[in-house]
């Protein structure tokens, strides 16, 4: 539903991702964090859509190609109208139609992702039939970064490119981490602006944690259009991996790790409920947790697992880390 305001939902998407990772003991929480403000942007204010025709020809289409957040596009699917928001709890379950990622089998979802490096190439044929059969109609696909290391990714981008096609927007969830470790230490993609421009695309630069920055950045998308009416256009989009939870953030233990039974859940939970926006009920723990565990001295809260082999200086200014542990930061040599 349309009567919420992003941030609202994006909230909404972060509580459900953080219980649906918990339940079910799935992955990815830290993609879903840093990927929510930009949903929740696309569904509050940007997509057009109707959860009652959900194949309506009107509708823009949208597809998350990294599809291992997939918790958060089915969150903010729920919440829109497209089905019961009771359903989430059956994420990752046998037989549930909320896989780990991404399923079309869902309503409002057009391509299955997961496997990545394909949600581009889907969506720039989507736009070329768009364009071919002089519709109106956009297509807007979000990656990660990590996920362009995949030369497929640059294959589409060549195509849309070629095709001109200005009615596709591809957004990329920048949060300068993969899977295992920063993306400089795993394959480095800077100067990454500079790239799409050569590629031909037009580029919008932001921070994609901020609603205010994303909703400047869709309407640009739209004058651009008007104005190199030739080019595709993408969003770089700086975030946050595990934005919203203070011990999530910048921390790729939480890529794979989901919040456990005890201070991981209840001291998560309790960090949302201290920046609830008005008007949002939580389903789930409507008040947060009462007695929540507290982690003792023991427990590695705050500690970046990923700082020991992987700080680098240039990331300080960009993503307002915390300061780098003396000695860290040297990789002139890679091998
Ligand atoms: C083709 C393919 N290779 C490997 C994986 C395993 N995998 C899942 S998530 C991930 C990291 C993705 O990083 P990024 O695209 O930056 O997404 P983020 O989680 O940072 O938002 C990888 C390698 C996959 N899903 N698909
Ligand atoms: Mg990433």
């Amino acid at each position: 539903m349309k009567n919420q305001t992003s941030e609202q939902l994006a909230w909404k998407i972060r509580r459900h991702g953080i219980e649906m990772t918990h339940l079910s003991g799935g992955s990815h929480i830290g993609a879903i964090m840093s990927v929510a403000d930009i949903i929740a942007v696309l569904y509050a204010d940007v997509l057009k859509y109707d959860p009652q025709n959900t194949k309506s020809e009107k509708r823009d289409r949208f597809i998350l190609s990294k599809g291992h957040a997939g918790a958060a596009i089915y969150a903010a699917l729920a919440e829109c109208g497209f089905f019961d928001v009771e359903e989430l709890k059956t994420h990752y379950a046998n037989g549930s139609r909320l896989s780990g990622h991404v399923s079309h089998h869902l309503p409002g979802v057009d391509f299955s992702t997961g496997s990545l490096g394909h949600g581009l190439s889907a969506g720039a044929g989507m736009a070329y039939a768009i364009k071919k059969d002089g519709k109106k109609e956009r297509v807007f696909v979000v990656l990660g970064d990590g996920e362009c290391d995949e030369g497929s990714v640059w294959e589409a981008v060549l195509f849309a490119n070629h095709f001109r096609l200005n009615n596709l927007i591809a957004i990329v969830d920048h949060n300068h981490m993969q899977s295992m470790d920063f993306q400089e230490n795993t394959i480095e993609i800077e100067d990454f602006a500079a790239k799409w421009k050569a590629f031909g695309w037009n580029v919008i630069e932001i921070n994609g944690n901020s609603h205010e920055e994303l909703k400047s950045a869709f309407e640009k998308t739209e004058i651009i259009r008007e104005k190199e009416p030739h080019k595709p256009t993408v969003i770089i989009a700086n975030t946050i991996k595990g934005y919203g939870v203070s011990f999530m953030r910048n921390d790729i233990l939480w890529h794979y790790r989901f919040p456990h039974d005890g201070w991981e859940y209840d001291c998560a939970v309790n960090e949302l409920h201290e920046h609830k926006p008005e008007g949002v009920e939580d389903v789930y723990t409507p008040k947060g947790i009462q007695n929540p565990v507290m982690p003792t001295e023991q427990d590695d809260i705050n500690n970046d697992h990923t700082f020991t082999a992987t700080w680098k200086p240039s990331y300080q200014e960009k993503m307002r880390r915390v300061e780098a542990p003396a000695g860290s930061g040297e990789r002139e040599h890679r091998i």
